[in-house]
């Protein structure tokens, strides 16, 4: 009997390396449901899932999707072209703090042109919230502490770009931007862990529209909202207060307006 955590997945197999490096393929159901990050248990060929810390998952019209297992931190890669919408940002660090996942920002495509303003509009909404990381070299540092970390982000946001720059024998491929878009076409197909040099591990993930939050109440959202954390400091009138009609809502009269109305669409985006 060994132990692994599963590396990659292909549908009908995945990738276990074990705890002394050894990696092999496993086959596995088509409906298992092991996902990248997974801590497994392998005895004569089979695979048994050991307990999740926590996981990253979206809802999609097909149904729930997990991307990943057992992380630390999620990176949101984003860039001034394909610009990634706020809305994305907002979902994301939603996702992750509802499964006790630290979220922060990573700014990539610094050369081109419009990326300083774009960084800056993002420290305005988010520096009280998250950490945002600009550049390869900030993201390095970052990244030197030793836990698992998983880049997301829209199709073409520079996911893979930046995983073979920090992972050289990482070897992802990656996508021709006029191919991106309007053809729905994703470079990165699944997920995929990778060690880091300096101890931790770095899983790429395949590039998504939106990342709508699963099952989450309307007093988790307003609880998990970047952007009103300052505020919720002074707690309004009502201690469950969501933050709409109620009388005594410190948060609706002080809020940034721009985020006061973003928090808004993400509520009616995953409709509660
Ligand atoms: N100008 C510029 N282009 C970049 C940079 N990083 C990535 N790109 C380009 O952006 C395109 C998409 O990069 P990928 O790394 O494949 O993006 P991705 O986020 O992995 O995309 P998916 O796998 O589809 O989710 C490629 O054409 C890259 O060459 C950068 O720093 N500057
Ligand atoms: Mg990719
Ligand atoms: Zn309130």
């Amino acid at each position: 009997m060994k132990f692994g955590k599963i590396k990659a997945h292909f549908g009908v197999e995945v990738l276990v390396q074990d705890r002394l490096g050894a990696v092999s393929r496993v086959k596995i159901g088509r409906k298992s449901g092991h996902v990248v990050g997974d801590e497994v248990q392998i005895m004569d060929g089979r695979l048994t899932r050991l307990e999740r810390h926590n996981e990253l998952i979206r809802k999609t019209q097909f149904g729930d999707q997990v991307l990943a297992s057992n992380l630390d931190y999620v990176g949101i890669v984003v860039s001034i072209m394909p610009k990634t919408p706020v809305y994305f940002v907002d979902q994301v660090i939603i996702a992750c703090r509802a499964q006790q996942i630290e979220p922060f920002i990573i700014v990539t495509k610094l050369d081109l042109p419009g990326s300083e303003e774009f960084a800056q509009s993002l420290r305005q909404d988010y520096s009280g919230s998250v950490q945002i990381v600009i550049g390869l070299q900030q993201l390095q540092a970052f990244l030197n502490q030793k836990a698992r970390f998983i880049f997301v982000g829209v199709s073409g946001a520079g996911k893979s770009t930046l995983m073979n720059q920090l992972i050289p024998d990482a070897g992802q491929a990656t996508g021709d931007l006029s191919e991106h878009g309007n053809t729905g076409r994703h470079t990165t197909s699944g997920s995929v862990l990778f060690d880091l040099p300096s101890g931790g591990e770095l899983i790429d993930s395949p590039g998504v529209r939106d990342f709508a939050p699963v099952d989450l109440s309307p007093e988790q959202i307003a609880h998990y909202f970047p952007g009103f954390e300052k505020l919720a400091e002074t707690p309004c009138k009502f201690r469950d207060c969501k933050h709409l009609q109620e009388p005594g809502c410190l948060v609706r009269e002080q809020a940034d307006p721009r985020r006061y109305a973003q928090y808004l669409s993400i509520r009616a985006s995953i409709q509660v």
